[in-house]
């Protein structure tokens, strides 16, 4: 019998966030190793992941990837991947030590997503704008099969200056999957600078509103609005489109809204830099250690580990 590897239970908003530090760890460790890749887009969409992943929205199984009424999630960005194989990794789709193998000959874990390599990637991309027509696509087969797999698809917001996403949008705004849910990281650059001056999306809501989907836009590093968000469009019985705003490079100071790191892994000077601000952690969590809690990424960790041997598929960071 399949399973979901998430809690039915309301998440812990606090362990979600603690899951985004260690992931946000592991995006740019796996980048400093594999000496490329993309930090800014990668950082940027950390929450939204972890809340998939691990909030009790995506319907999933680690030990069965290819249970048919699972709930798919398309990576529509494909160059952002090391947020989503680290976040497959400490789901326990495969072993957290596999991360370091990210763009070598020979791994499953290639710069952007392949299909029928890692377990748990639903879609092959990184020819951006395709994503949301693959999850259309999905949406509908469910329909027909009489399914109630969700399918949630994750764009950005310089793909969305792509046609393809539009025809995508414009065709389910007249099908209406109810099952189809869209979100943008809504980061404000793309590869060689930002949204506005290239083309700007704006107004962006109203534009999704025109062809047929609801809308709600969050703040996209808000853990709670997160969850809330993508917990009503699954009950919102229409295509629903979530713009989440973000920041490139969120959680490393330094890349942070510096498009430079769109395309530039770590250096071996900035790597230090970076996992000790990610150590640290947000003032919340400060706070937290400060009025005498547990130490929360310890607690974390712990039970990143106690997941991983209780499915038996290795552990550790
Ligand atoms: C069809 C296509 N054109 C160009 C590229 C090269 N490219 C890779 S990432 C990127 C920018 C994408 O920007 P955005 O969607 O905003 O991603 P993010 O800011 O989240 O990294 C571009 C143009 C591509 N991958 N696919
Ligand atoms: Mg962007």
């Amino acid at each position: 019998m399949a399973r979901s590897a998430v809690p039915a239970a309301a998440p812990d908003v606090a362990a979600l966030r603690d899951r985004a530090r260690i992931i946000r760890r592991h995006i740019v460790e796996m980048l400093h190793e594999a000496a490329s890749g993309h930090p800014g887009g990668s950082l940027s969409a950390v929450e939204v992941v972890t809340a998939l992943y691990f909030g009790g929205i995506l319907r999933h199984d680690p030990e069965n990837p290819e249970w048919p009424e699972r709930d798919r999630f398309v990576l529509s960005k494909g160059h952002g991947v090391p947020v989503q194989y680290a976040a497959l990794a400490m789901a326990g789709y495969f072993p957290v030590d596999e991360l370091r193998t990210l763009r070598k000959i020979d791994s499953r874990l290639q710069g952007h997503p392949v299909l029928g390599t890692a377990p748990g990637i639903e879609a092959s991309t990184g020819s951006l704008g395709q994503g949301l027509s693959i999850g259309l696509g999905m949406a509908l087969a469910a329909r027909l099969d009489d399914m109630d797999s969700r399918v949630f698809v994750l764009l950005g917001d310089g793909e969305c200056q792509e046609g393809q996403v539009w025809e995508a949008a414009m065709a389910a705004g007249h099908h209406r999957p109810a099952n189809l849910i869209a979100i943008v990281d809504y980061n404000k650059f793309q590869l060689d600078g930002a949204i506005e001056d290239i083309i700007g999306l704006e107004p962006l809501a109203a534009k999704w509103e025109s062809m047929g989907w609801k809308t709600r836009e969050i703040d996209g590093h808000d853990m709670q609005q997160v969850v809330d968000a993508l917990e009503w469009s699954t009950q919102a019985g229409e295509p629903v489109c979530i713009i989440a705003h973000t920041v490139k490079g969120k959680g490393v100071s330094f890349m942070e809204g510096d498009n430079a790191y769109h395309g530039v892994a770590p250096s071996n000077e900035e790597l230090p830099r970076a996992l000790s601000e990610l150590e640290r952690g947000d003032p919340e969590e400060e706070n937290a250690r400060a009025l005498g809690s547990a130490d929360v990424l310890d607690r974390a960790e712990a039970s990143i580990d106690a997941s991983a041997e209780s499915n038996g598929k290795g552990g550790g960071r």
